[in-house]
Protein backbone atom coordinates (compact mmCIF):
# COMPACT_ATOMS: atom_id res chain seq x y z
CA UNK A 1 0.00 0.00 0.00
CA UNK A 2 0.85 3.45 -0.90
CA UNK A 3 -0.37 6.87 -0.17
CA UNK A 4 1.42 9.41 -2.30
CA UNK A 5 1.99 12.81 -0.74
CA UNK A 6 -0.56 15.58 -2.29
CA UNK A 7 1.01 17.48 -4.89
CA UNK A 8 2.44 21.07 -2.73
CA UNK A 9 4.32 18.32 -0.68
CA UNK A 10 7.62 18.06 -0.91
CA UNK A 11 7.91 14.34 -1.75
CA UNK A 12 5.03 14.38 -3.93
CA UNK A 13 5.99 12.76 -7.85
CA UNK A 14 3.52 15.41 -8.84
CA UNK A 15 4.26 18.91 -8.48
CA UNK A 16 1.95 21.60 -10.30
CA UNK A 17 3.05 25.58 -11.00
CA UNK A 18 0.75 27.88 -9.53
CA UNK A 19 -0.47 29.52 -12.57
CA UNK A 20 -0.98 27.68 -15.72
CA UNK A 21 -1.51 30.00 -19.62
CA UNK A 22 -2.67 28.70 -22.01
CA UNK A 23 -0.16 26.92 -24.61
CA UNK A 24 -0.24 28.33 -27.97
CA UNK A 25 2.27 27.81 -30.88
CA UNK A 26 4.62 26.17 -28.74
CA UNK A 27 4.91 28.59 -26.00
CA UNK A 28 3.03 29.61 -22.42
CA UNK A 29 0.81 32.68 -23.53
CA UNK A 30 -1.27 34.71 -21.40
CA UNK A 31 -5.10 35.11 -21.78
CA UNK A 32 -5.42 37.98 -23.92
CA UNK A 33 -7.86 39.48 -21.16
CA UNK A 34 -5.90 38.76 -18.33
CA UNK A 35 -8.22 36.52 -16.44
CA UNK A 36 -7.68 33.55 -14.61
CA UNK A 37 -9.88 31.46 -12.72
CA UNK A 38 -9.05 28.60 -9.90
CA UNK A 39 -8.95 24.60 -10.38
CA UNK A 40 -10.16 23.05 -6.88
CA UNK A 41 -8.95 19.59 -6.55
CA UNK A 42 -12.09 17.60 -5.41
CA UNK A 43 -9.90 15.68 -3.09
CA UNK A 44 -9.87 18.30 -0.24
CA UNK A 45 -12.28 20.96 -1.73
CA UNK A 46 -9.33 23.86 -2.23
CA UNK A 47 -7.59 25.39 -5.14
CA UNK A 48 -4.33 24.39 -6.07
CA UNK A 49 -3.84 26.57 -9.53
CA UNK A 50 -5.14 29.74 -10.83
CA UNK A 51 -5.85 28.60 -14.97
CA UNK A 52 -5.75 30.98 -18.07
CA UNK A 53 -9.55 32.05 -18.64
CA UNK A 54 -9.67 31.85 -22.28
CA UNK A 55 -12.25 34.01 -24.43
CA UNK A 56 -12.52 34.25 -28.47
CA UNK A 57 -9.14 36.21 -28.60
CA UNK A 58 -7.30 33.32 -27.09
CA UNK A 59 -8.84 30.99 -29.22
CA UNK A 60 -7.91 32.99 -32.63
CA UNK A 61 -4.26 33.07 -31.66
CA UNK A 62 -4.70 29.45 -31.59
CA UNK A 63 -5.86 28.91 -34.44
CA UNK A 64 -3.48 31.42 -36.25
CA UNK A 65 -0.77 29.06 -34.75
CA UNK A 66 -2.15 26.12 -35.51
CA UNK A 67 -3.00 27.27 -39.86
CA UNK A 68 0.44 28.02 -39.40
CA UNK A 69 2.05 25.01 -38.63
CA UNK A 70 -0.82 22.92 -40.77
CA UNK A 71 1.24 23.33 -44.52
CA UNK A 72 4.41 21.06 -42.94
CA UNK A 73 2.55 19.15 -40.47
CA UNK A 74 -0.30 18.13 -43.02
CA UNK A 75 2.62 17.20 -44.87
CA UNK A 76 4.63 14.86 -42.74
CA UNK A 77 4.39 10.97 -43.38
CA UNK A 78 2.91 8.54 -41.83
CA UNK A 79 5.92 7.26 -40.61
CA UNK A 80 6.65 11.10 -39.21
CA UNK A 81 3.79 10.83 -37.17
CA UNK A 82 4.25 7.47 -35.87
CA UNK A 83 7.74 8.56 -34.30
CA UNK A 84 6.16 11.58 -32.75
CA UNK A 85 3.21 9.70 -31.40
CA UNK A 86 5.55 6.75 -29.98
CA UNK A 87 8.52 9.29 -28.57
CA UNK A 88 4.71 10.63 -26.66
CA UNK A 89 3.57 7.53 -25.38
CA UNK A 90 7.62 6.93 -24.26
CA UNK A 91 7.50 10.00 -22.40
CA UNK A 92 4.45 9.51 -20.52
CA UNK A 93 5.48 5.50 -19.72
CA UNK A 94 8.65 7.56 -18.25
CA UNK A 95 6.56 9.61 -15.87
CA UNK A 96 3.46 7.40 -15.18
CA UNK A 97 3.57 7.62 -11.60
CA UNK A 98 3.47 12.00 -12.11
CA UNK A 99 0.79 11.84 -14.22
CA UNK A 100 -1.18 9.60 -12.48
CA UNK A 101 -0.76 11.40 -9.18
CA UNK A 102 -1.49 14.68 -10.99
CA UNK A 103 -4.61 13.35 -12.30
CA UNK A 104 -6.07 11.98 -9.46
CA UNK A 105 -5.76 15.62 -7.96
CA UNK A 106 -7.21 17.52 -10.37
CA UNK A 107 -10.26 14.63 -10.94
CA UNK A 108 -10.40 12.94 -7.27
CA UNK A 109 -10.35 9.51 -9.01
CA UNK A 110 -8.54 6.96 -7.11
CA UNK A 111 -4.80 6.93 -8.08
CA UNK A 112 -4.98 3.33 -8.03
CA UNK A 113 -7.07 3.28 -11.24
CA UNK A 114 -4.81 6.26 -12.98
CA UNK A 115 -1.92 3.55 -12.60
CA UNK A 116 -3.10 0.72 -13.55
CA UNK A 117 -5.68 2.14 -16.27
CA UNK A 118 -6.14 6.00 -17.35
CA UNK A 119 -2.72 6.64 -18.03
CA UNK A 120 -1.60 3.13 -19.22
CA UNK A 121 -4.54 3.28 -21.60
CA UNK A 122 -3.67 7.06 -22.85
CA UNK A 123 0.07 5.80 -23.53
CA UNK A 124 -1.11 2.20 -25.39
CA UNK A 125 -4.31 4.63 -27.49
CA UNK A 126 -1.21 6.84 -28.03
CA UNK A 127 1.08 3.55 -29.75
CA UNK A 128 -2.16 1.81 -30.77
CA UNK A 129 -2.44 5.10 -33.18
CA UNK A 130 0.65 4.51 -34.45
CA UNK A 131 0.62 1.75 -35.55
CA UNK A 132 -2.81 2.06 -37.53
CA UNK A 133 -1.47 5.36 -39.76
CA UNK A 134 1.38 3.29 -41.06
CA UNK A 135 -0.95 -0.07 -41.69
CA UNK A 136 -3.67 2.05 -43.47
CA UNK A 137 -3.60 2.25 -47.44
CA UNK A 138 -5.54 3.74 -49.62
CA UNK A 139 -8.21 2.40 -52.05
CA UNK A 140 -7.79 1.67 -55.99
CA UNK A 141 -11.33 1.18 -58.15
CA UNK A 142 -10.49 -0.18 -61.48
CA UNK A 143 -13.18 1.67 -63.63
CA UNK A 144 -11.97 0.32 -67.09
CA UNK A 145 -8.78 -0.89 -68.97
CA UNK A 146 -7.75 2.66 -68.99
CA UNK A 147 -8.99 4.36 -66.26
CA UNK A 148 -8.83 4.26 -62.59
CA UNK A 149 -9.94 6.05 -59.68
CA UNK A 150 -7.60 6.17 -57.02
CA UNK A 151 -8.76 7.28 -53.51
CA UNK A 152 -6.15 9.00 -50.75
CA UNK A 153 -6.58 9.82 -46.95
CA UNK A 154 -5.77 13.47 -46.61
CA UNK A 155 -5.71 15.21 -42.88
CA UNK A 156 -8.77 17.58 -42.30
CA UNK A 157 -6.33 20.87 -41.70
CA UNK A 158 -6.88 21.87 -38.48
CA UNK A 159 -9.73 20.64 -35.71
CA UNK A 160 -11.46 21.75 -33.00
CA UNK A 161 -11.55 19.16 -29.58
CA UNK A 162 -13.73 19.97 -26.60
CA UNK A 163 -13.05 17.73 -23.83
CA UNK A 164 -14.34 16.99 -20.46
CA UNK A 165 -13.46 16.51 -16.60
CA UNK A 166 -14.41 12.86 -15.51
CA UNK A 167 -11.35 11.39 -17.49
CA UNK A 168 -9.56 14.17 -18.30
CA UNK A 169 -6.40 13.09 -19.87
CA UNK A 170 -7.87 9.69 -21.25
CA UNK A 171 -10.59 11.83 -22.92
CA UNK A 172 -7.98 14.12 -24.38
CA UNK A 173 -5.64 11.42 -25.89
CA UNK A 174 -8.64 9.68 -27.29
CA UNK A 175 -9.17 12.67 -29.60
CA UNK A 176 -5.41 14.15 -29.69
CA UNK A 177 -3.56 10.60 -30.56
CA UNK A 178 -6.14 10.02 -34.59
CA UNK A 179 -6.02 13.57 -35.00
CA UNK A 180 -2.18 13.56 -34.79
CA UNK A 181 -1.98 10.61 -36.69
CA UNK A 182 -3.95 11.72 -39.40
CA UNK A 183 -2.20 14.40 -39.70
CA UNK A 184 -4.16 17.37 -38.24
CA UNK A 185 -3.56 19.92 -36.30
CA UNK A 186 -5.47 20.84 -33.08
CA UNK A 187 -6.85 23.33 -31.01
CA UNK A 188 -8.04 21.73 -27.71
CA UNK A 189 -10.09 22.94 -25.16
CA UNK A 190 -10.47 21.18 -21.38
CA UNK A 191 -13.09 20.71 -19.22
CA UNK A 192 -12.72 23.98 -17.31
CA UNK A 193 -13.24 22.06 -13.83
CA UNK A 194 -10.03 19.58 -14.57
CA UNK A 195 -7.56 21.78 -16.64
CA UNK A 196 -4.44 21.59 -14.70
CA UNK A 197 -3.50 17.93 -15.28
CA UNK A 198 -3.70 18.24 -18.93
CA UNK A 199 -1.43 21.44 -18.87
CA UNK A 200 0.96 19.04 -16.27
CA UNK A 201 0.79 16.70 -19.48
CA UNK A 202 1.81 19.05 -21.93
CA UNK A 203 4.76 20.72 -19.91
CA UNK A 204 6.11 16.47 -19.83
CA UNK A 205 5.61 16.70 -23.97
CA UNK A 206 5.94 20.21 -25.41
CA UNK A 207 9.83 19.42 -26.57
CA UNK A 208 8.37 17.07 -28.36
CA UNK A 209 5.62 18.20 -30.64
CA UNK A 210 6.46 21.19 -33.05
CA UNK A 211 4.97 24.39 -32.45
CA UNK A 212 1.51 24.66 -33.39
CA UNK A 213 0.59 21.35 -33.79
CA UNK A 214 -1.01 20.88 -30.60
CA UNK A 215 -3.06 24.32 -28.76
CA UNK A 216 -4.70 24.27 -25.83
CA UNK A 217 -7.12 27.03 -24.92
CA UNK A 218 -8.09 26.86 -21.23
CA UNK A 219 -11.38 28.50 -20.04
CA UNK A 220 -15.34 27.84 -19.90
CA UNK A 221 -18.11 25.79 -21.96
CA UNK A 222 -19.56 29.52 -23.11
CA UNK A 223 -16.46 32.05 -23.31
CA UNK A 224 -14.02 29.60 -25.08
CA UNK A 225 -15.98 26.26 -26.24
CA UNK A 226 -18.14 28.02 -28.28
CA UNK A 227 -16.00 29.90 -29.97
CA UNK A 228 -13.43 27.37 -30.86
CA UNK A 229 -16.75 25.25 -31.92
CA UNK A 230 -18.71 27.98 -33.92
CA UNK A 231 -15.41 29.06 -35.81
CA UNK A 232 -15.29 29.20 -39.44
CA UNK A 233 -11.57 28.11 -38.90
CA UNK A 234 -11.98 24.34 -38.07
CA UNK A 235 -12.49 21.39 -40.35
CA UNK A 236 -14.26 19.67 -37.73
CA UNK A 237 -15.04 19.84 -34.20
CA UNK A 238 -14.93 16.79 -31.92
CA UNK A 239 -16.70 16.69 -28.67
CA UNK A 240 -17.14 15.02 -25.12
CA UNK A 241 -19.92 16.14 -23.03
CA UNK A 242 -23.96 16.60 -22.11
CA UNK A 243 -26.23 15.64 -24.91
CA UNK A 244 -27.50 18.99 -24.28
CA UNK A 245 -24.21 20.61 -24.98
CA UNK A 246 -23.69 18.12 -27.57
CA UNK A 247 -26.99 19.97 -29.46
CA UNK A 248 -25.77 22.96 -29.03
CA UNK A 249 -22.68 21.75 -30.65
CA UNK A 250 -24.07 20.28 -33.93
CA UNK A 251 -25.64 23.46 -34.24
CA UNK A 252 -23.02 25.70 -34.14
CA UNK A 253 -21.07 23.27 -36.78
CA UNK A 254 -24.33 23.12 -38.76
CA UNK A 255 -23.39 27.01 -39.64
CA UNK A 256 -19.94 25.92 -40.98
CA UNK A 257 -20.68 22.60 -42.61
CA UNK A 258 -18.27 20.58 -40.81
CA UNK A 259 -17.95 16.88 -39.65
CA UNK A 260 -19.14 16.64 -35.83
CA UNK A 261 -18.41 12.94 -33.22
CA UNK A 262 -20.44 14.15 -30.23
CA UNK A 263 -20.22 11.38 -27.20
CA UNK A 264 -22.75 12.22 -24.67
CA UNK A 265 -24.35 10.81 -21.77
CA UNK A 266 -25.61 7.30 -21.13
CA UNK A 267 -28.14 5.44 -19.12
CA UNK A 268 -26.54 1.78 -19.35
CA UNK A 269 -28.37 -1.31 -18.07
CA UNK A 270 -26.19 -4.38 -17.22
CA UNK A 271 -28.10 -7.39 -17.62
CA UNK A 272 -27.99 -10.43 -15.12
CA UNK A 273 -29.65 -13.88 -16.56
CA UNK A 274 -29.98 -16.59 -14.07
CA UNK A 275 -28.32 -19.20 -15.49
CA UNK A 276 -24.88 -17.49 -13.97
CA UNK A 277 -26.58 -18.68 -10.21
CA UNK A 278 -26.04 -22.28 -11.74
CA UNK A 279 -22.98 -22.32 -9.94
CA UNK A 280 -21.03 -20.31 -7.48
CA UNK A 281 -17.89 -20.13 -9.32
CA UNK A 282 -14.92 -18.08 -10.40
CA UNK A 283 -17.80 -16.76 -13.12
CA UNK A 284 -20.28 -16.53 -10.39
CA UNK A 285 -17.90 -13.93 -8.77
CA UNK A 286 -16.82 -11.90 -11.63
CA UNK A 287 -20.26 -11.57 -12.43
CA UNK A 288 -20.73 -10.04 -9.07
CA UNK A 289 -17.92 -7.91 -9.74
CA UNK A 290 -19.17 -6.61 -12.69
CA UNK A 291 -22.78 -5.77 -10.74
CA UNK A 292 -20.53 -3.54 -8.54
CA UNK A 293 -18.84 -1.78 -11.44
CA UNK A 294 -21.32 1.19 -11.06
CA UNK A 295 -18.77 2.67 -8.48
CA UNK A 296 -15.82 2.64 -11.04
CA UNK A 297 -14.77 6.36 -11.01
CA UNK A 298 -17.19 7.23 -8.81
CA UNK A 299 -20.19 6.82 -11.43
CA UNK A 300 -18.45 9.02 -13.48
CA UNK A 301 -18.30 7.52 -16.92
CA UNK A 302 -20.80 7.74 -19.44
CA UNK A 303 -21.22 4.07 -19.93
CA UNK A 304 -21.73 3.73 -16.12
CA UNK A 305 -23.51 0.81 -16.05
CA UNK A 306 -26.10 2.27 -13.50
CA UNK A 307 -28.83 0.25 -14.53
CA UNK A 308 -28.82 -3.08 -13.46
CA UNK A 309 -31.76 -5.67 -14.39
CA UNK A 310 -31.55 -9.21 -12.15
CA UNK A 311 -33.36 -12.24 -13.34
CA UNK A 312 -36.23 -12.96 -10.97
CA UNK A 313 -34.79 -16.68 -10.38
CA UNK A 314 -31.77 -15.23 -8.61
CA UNK A 315 -32.70 -12.07 -7.34
CA UNK A 316 -32.77 -12.34 -3.77
CA UNK A 317 -29.29 -13.95 -3.70
CA UNK A 318 -27.54 -12.27 -5.92
CA UNK A 319 -28.29 -8.88 -5.16
CA UNK A 320 -27.49 -9.62 -1.44
CA UNK A 321 -24.09 -10.79 -2.39
CA UNK A 322 -23.89 -7.82 -4.71
CA UNK A 323 -24.38 -5.13 -1.63
CA UNK A 324 -22.26 -7.20 0.25
CA UNK A 325 -19.31 -6.92 -2.03
CA UNK A 326 -20.47 -2.88 -2.51
CA UNK A 327 -20.10 -2.74 1.24
CA UNK A 328 -16.15 -3.90 0.63
CA UNK A 329 -15.46 -1.42 -1.84
CA UNK A 330 -12.94 0.99 0.10
CA UNK A 331 -13.78 4.71 -0.07
CA UNK A 332 -11.40 7.66 1.02
CA UNK A 333 -8.38 9.29 -0.02
CA UNK A 334 -8.42 8.80 -3.87
CA UNK A 335 -4.19 9.11 -3.25
CA UNK A 336 -3.83 5.94 -1.41
CA UNK A 337 -3.46 3.02 -3.32
CA UNK A 338 -5.77 1.10 -1.33
CA UNK A 339 -9.11 3.46 -2.28
CA UNK A 340 -11.55 2.30 -4.71
CA UNK A 341 -14.16 5.14 -4.43
CA UNK A 342 -12.67 8.77 -4.41
CA UNK A 343 -14.16 12.43 -4.48
CA UNK A 344 -16.97 13.34 -7.09
CA UNK A 345 -15.09 16.00 -9.85
CA UNK A 346 -16.93 18.84 -8.65
CA UNK A 347 -18.92 20.56 -6.39
CA UNK A 348 -22.02 21.02 -9.78
CA UNK A 349 -21.65 17.37 -9.75
CA UNK A 350 -21.95 16.59 -5.94
CA UNK A 351 -24.67 19.05 -5.70
CA UNK A 352 -26.04 17.02 -8.72
CA UNK A 353 -25.85 13.64 -7.34
CA UNK A 354 -27.32 14.53 -4.17
CA UNK A 355 -30.13 15.99 -5.63
CA UNK A 356 -30.61 12.94 -7.50
CA UNK A 357 -30.64 10.40 -4.17
CA UNK A 358 -33.22 12.89 -2.61
CA UNK A 359 -35.47 12.35 -5.91
CA UNK A 360 -34.91 8.68 -6.08
CA UNK A 361 -36.20 8.90 -1.89
CA UNK A 362 -38.87 11.24 -2.83
CA UNK A 363 -39.99 8.67 -6.07
CA UNK A 364 -39.93 5.69 -3.78
CA UNK A 365 -37.16 3.56 -5.02
CA UNK A 366 -35.66 1.94 -1.56
CA UNK A 367 -31.88 2.07 -0.81
CA UNK A 368 -30.59 -1.18 -0.11
CA UNK A 369 -27.38 0.41 0.60
CA UNK A 370 -25.96 4.05 0.56
CA UNK A 371 -28.23 7.61 -0.05
CA UNK A 372 -26.01 9.75 1.43
CA UNK A 373 -22.83 11.91 1.15
CA UNK A 374 -19.82 10.19 2.45
CA UNK A 375 -18.02 12.19 5.42
CA UNK A 376 -14.47 11.99 5.63
CA UNK A 377 -12.14 13.38 7.98
CA UNK A 378 -9.01 15.61 8.41
CA UNK A 379 -8.36 17.69 5.45
CA UNK A 380 -10.52 15.55 3.13
CA UNK A 381 -13.39 16.81 5.49
CA UNK A 382 -13.65 19.69 2.73
CA UNK A 383 -14.08 17.01 -0.24
CA UNK A 384 -16.81 16.06 -2.62
CA UNK A 385 -17.45 12.19 -1.37
CA UNK A 386 -20.32 10.15 -1.77
CA UNK A 387 -21.52 6.65 -0.49
CA UNK A 388 -21.97 4.35 -3.34
CA UNK A 389 -25.59 3.62 -3.33
CA UNK A 390 -27.83 0.77 -4.60
CA UNK A 391 -31.55 2.40 -5.07
CA UNK A 392 -34.27 -0.54 -5.77
CA UNK A 393 -36.79 0.85 -8.26
CA UNK A 394 -38.71 0.68 -11.47
CA UNK A 395 -37.66 1.64 -15.20
CA UNK A 396 -40.45 4.43 -14.79
CA UNK A 397 -38.54 6.53 -12.53
CA UNK A 398 -36.35 9.70 -12.90
CA UNK A 399 -33.56 8.27 -11.64
CA UNK A 400 -33.51 5.09 -14.33
CA UNK A 401 -33.85 7.51 -17.07
CA UNK A 402 -31.89 10.08 -16.28
CA UNK A 403 -28.13 10.62 -16.41
CA UNK A 404 -26.61 10.70 -12.53
CA UNK A 405 -23.18 10.60 -13.20
CA UNK A 406 -22.28 8.91 -9.55
CA UNK A 407 -22.46 6.00 -7.67
CA UNK A 408 -25.83 5.53 -7.55
CA UNK A 409 -27.12 1.92 -9.29
CA UNK A 410 -30.72 2.14 -10.11
CA UNK A 411 -31.90 -1.63 -9.95
CA UNK A 412 -34.91 -3.81 -11.12
CA UNK A 413 -35.70 -7.47 -11.49
CA UNK A 414 -37.26 -8.49 -14.89
CA UNK A 415 -38.94 -12.35 -15.57
CA UNK A 416 -37.65 -13.07 -19.32
CA UNK A 417 -35.37 -12.01 -22.02
CA UNK A 418 -37.75 -9.89 -24.25
CA UNK A 419 -38.85 -8.05 -20.66
CA UNK A 420 -35.08 -7.65 -20.46
CA UNK A 421 -34.84 -5.87 -23.42
CA UNK A 422 -37.34 -4.17 -23.42
CA UNK A 423 -36.68 -2.52 -19.72
CA UNK A 424 -32.67 -2.30 -21.55
CA UNK A 425 -33.56 -0.27 -24.62
CA UNK A 426 -36.72 1.47 -23.06
CA UNK A 427 -34.03 4.68 -22.36
CA UNK A 428 -33.24 8.13 -24.42
CA UNK A 429 -29.68 6.60 -24.55
CA UNK A 430 -27.41 3.80 -26.53
CA UNK A 431 -23.96 3.89 -25.38
CA UNK A 432 -23.08 1.23 -23.24
CA UNK A 433 -24.48 -2.40 -22.06
CA UNK A 434 -23.39 -4.95 -20.36
CA UNK A 435 -24.88 -8.32 -20.30
CA UNK A 436 -24.47 -11.71 -18.04
CA UNK A 437 -24.95 -15.47 -18.80
CA UNK A 438 -23.38 -18.48 -18.95
CA UNK A 439 -25.56 -19.68 -22.11
CA UNK A 440 -23.50 -18.22 -25.53
CA UNK A 441 -27.13 -18.03 -27.45
CA UNK A 442 -28.72 -15.54 -24.73
CA UNK A 443 -25.79 -13.26 -24.88
CA UNK A 444 -25.15 -13.11 -28.28
CA UNK A 445 -28.95 -12.51 -28.86
CA UNK A 446 -29.34 -9.82 -26.14
CA UNK A 447 -26.17 -8.05 -27.51
CA UNK A 448 -27.33 -8.02 -30.99
CA UNK A 449 -31.08 -6.90 -29.70
CA UNK A 450 -29.68 -3.98 -26.97
CA UNK A 451 -29.65 -0.27 -29.05
CA UNK A 452 -26.02 0.32 -27.63
CA UNK A 453 -22.64 0.89 -29.22
CA UNK A 454 -20.94 -1.23 -27.27
CA UNK A 455 -22.44 -3.58 -25.37
CA UNK A 456 -19.64 -5.81 -23.06
CA UNK A 457 -20.68 -9.87 -22.73
CA UNK A 458 -19.44 -11.20 -19.77
CA UNK A 459 -17.22 -8.36 -18.92
CA UNK A 460 -17.39 -4.53 -18.16
CA UNK A 461 -15.57 -1.30 -18.45
CA UNK A 462 -12.94 -2.69 -20.70
CA UNK A 463 -11.64 0.19 -23.27
CA UNK A 464 -9.09 -1.48 -25.72
CA UNK A 465 -7.99 1.15 -28.21
CA UNK A 466 -8.73 -1.43 -30.77
CA UNK A 467 -12.66 -1.82 -30.24
CA UNK A 468 -14.94 1.12 -31.57
CA UNK A 469 -16.54 3.15 -29.23
CA UNK A 470 -20.05 5.38 -29.45
CA UNK A 471 -23.21 5.90 -29.20
CA UNK A 472 -26.24 4.91 -30.58
CA UNK A 473 -29.42 7.45 -30.29
CA UNK A 474 -28.88 10.36 -28.14
CA UNK A 475 -25.70 9.11 -27.18
CA UNK A 476 -23.60 10.67 -29.70
CA UNK A 477 -22.52 10.58 -33.34
CA UNK A 478 -19.48 8.58 -34.71
CA UNK A 479 -16.64 6.46 -33.02
CA UNK A 480 -14.00 6.66 -30.72
CA UNK A 481 -11.09 3.98 -30.61
CA UNK A 482 -10.43 1.32 -33.64
CA UNK A 483 -8.84 2.34 -36.93
CA UNK A 484 -12.22 3.11 -37.98
CA UNK A 485 -11.91 6.46 -36.30
CA UNK A 486 -9.21 7.70 -38.71
CA UNK A 487 -12.47 8.66 -41.15
CA UNK A 488 -13.72 11.21 -38.77
CA UNK A 489 -10.44 13.10 -39.14
CA UNK A 490 -9.49 12.46 -42.47
CA UNK A 491 -11.19 13.64 -45.94
CA UNK A 492 -10.86 11.58 -49.27
CA UNK A 493 -9.67 12.81 -52.42
CA UNK A 494 -10.42 10.75 -55.51
CA UNK A 495 -7.92 10.87 -58.43
CA UNK A 496 -9.65 10.16 -61.55
CA UNK A 497 -7.33 9.19 -64.11
CA UNK A 498 -7.66 8.21 -67.75
CA UNK A 499 -4.59 6.50 -68.96
CA UNK A 500 -5.91 5.86 -72.14
CA UNK A 501 -4.44 7.81 -75.70
CA UNK A 502 -8.04 7.83 -76.93
CA UNK A 503 -10.20 10.77 -77.43
CA UNK A 504 -13.41 10.03 -74.80
O1 LIG B 1 -21.01 19.03 -19.26
P1 LIG B 1 -20.76 19.97 -20.49
P2 LIG B 1 -20.92 19.39 -17.71
C1 LIG B 1 -22.74 14.74 -18.43
C2 LIG B 1 -22.94 14.29 -16.98
C3 LIG B 1 -22.72 15.55 -16.23
C4 LIG B 1 -23.36 16.55 -17.15
C5 LIG B 1 -22.93 17.97 -16.97
O2 LIG B 1 -24.24 13.82 -16.80
O3 LIG B 1 -23.35 15.54 -14.98
O4 LIG B 1 -23.00 16.12 -18.45
O5 LIG B 1 -21.52 18.10 -17.05
C6 LIG B 1 -17.74 22.46 -22.75
N1 LIG B 1 -19.92 25.36 -26.40
N2 LIG B 1 -21.41 14.50 -18.91
O6 LIG B 1 -21.79 20.57 -17.41
O7 LIG B 1 -21.32 21.34 -20.21
C7 LIG B 1 -17.30 22.52 -21.31
O8 LIG B 1 -16.53 23.69 -21.07
C8 LIG B 1 -18.77 24.66 -26.43
C9 LIG B 1 -21.22 13.28 -19.65
O9 LIG B 1 -19.51 19.55 -17.34
O10 LIG B 1 -21.26 19.27 -21.69
C10 LIG B 1 -16.53 21.23 -21.19
O11 LIG B 1 -15.23 21.37 -21.75
N3 LIG B 1 -18.32 23.95 -25.38
C11 LIG B 1 -19.92 13.26 -20.34
C12 LIG B 1 -17.35 20.26 -22.06
O12 LIG B 1 -18.09 21.09 -22.93
C13 LIG B 1 -19.08 23.91 -24.27
C14 LIG B 1 -18.76 13.85 -19.66
C15 LIG B 1 -18.31 19.36 -21.28
O13 LIG B 1 -19.17 20.15 -20.54
C16 LIG B 1 -20.30 24.60 -24.20
C17 LIG B 1 -19.10 15.09 -18.99
C18 LIG B 1 -20.71 25.36 -25.33
N4 LIG B 1 -21.86 26.04 -25.35
C19 LIG B 1 -20.39 15.34 -18.61
N5 LIG B 1 -20.84 24.39 -22.98
C20 LIG B 1 -19.57 11.97 -21.04
N6 LIG B 1 -20.26 11.69 -22.15
O14 LIG B 1 -18.67 11.25 -20.66
C21 LIG B 1 -19.98 23.58 -22.30
N7 LIG B 1 -18.91 23.30 -23.08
Amino acid sequence: MTVYAQPGQADSPATFKSRYEHFIGGKWVAPVKGEYFEDITPVTGKAFAEVARGTAEDIEAALDAAWAAAPSWNATTPAERAVLLNKIADRMEENLEAIAVAETWDNGKPVRETLAADIPLAIDHFRYFAGAIRAQEGRLSQIDEDTVAYHFHEPLGVVGQIIPWNFPILMGVWKLAPALAAGNCVVLKPAEQTPASILFLIELLEDLIPAGVVNVVNGFGAEAGKPLASNPRIRKIAFTGETTTGRLIMQYASENIIPVTLELGGKSPNIFFDDIAQEKDAFYDKALEGFALFGLNQGEVCTCPSRALVQKGMYDEFVAEGVERVKKMVQGNPLDTNTMVGAQASTDQLEKILSYLDIGKQEGAKALIGGERMELDGDLSGGYYVQPTIFEGDNTMRIFQEEIFGPVLSLTSFTDFDEAISVANDTLYGLGAGVWSRNGTTAYRAGRAIQAGRVWVNNYHNYPAHAAFGGYKSSGIGRENHLMMLDHYQQTKNLLVSYSQNAM
